[in-house]
């Protein structure tokens, strides 16, 4: 029992010890071009947090499509924000003020298990995208299912 015990803590010690917080920055202007998240695709894993940078300002971060049982989050305007990933599934969100310049984002948490959703929905978000919609496609491409 207690061998059980103990090695229940090792896992759970363990796993808490690989749990990451990825760093979103916000930019104006970084390696992909003007406006981006980056990284604008994260491959996280529940458990791990991601917070976004304002490095810039002008800039906050929007959820559009997330997974199944997590809720819609918004980041408030020029300030750091973290979010926690519990839910396995697709985090698709954009940045309000520049949408329309393409700055858009992707956190994937672990299995793609909610990309019908991305796929019946990324469309019309792509619509209301004016420049850099490739750029934005690709970084949707980069979902792994
Ligand atoms: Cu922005």
């Amino acid at each position: 029992m207690s061998k059980i015990l103990s090695l229940l803590c090792l896992t759970l010690l363990s796993s808490f010890a690989s749990a990451k917080d990825w760093q979103i920055q916000m930019l104006n202007y970084g390696d992909a071009g003007s406006m981006v998240f980056e990284p604008s695709y994260v491959h996280a894993q529940v458990g791990d947090t991601v917070t976004f940078v304002p490095t810039q300002s002008g800039h906050n971060a929007k959820s559009y499509v997330v997974p199944e049982q997590a809720k819609q989050w918004t980041s408030p305007l020029n300030e750091t924000y973290t979010l926690p990933l519990s839910q396995e599934g697709i985090h698709l969100y954009y940045c309000p003020p520049h949408l329309m310049m393409g700055m858009i984002g992707v956190i994937q948490v672990g299995n793609a298990s909610n990309i019908d959703v991305i796929e019946q929905k990324y469309p019309r978000l792509r619509s209301k995208i004016a420049l850099s919609s490739e750029r934005a496609d690709a970084i949707v491409a980069q979902i792994k299912n």
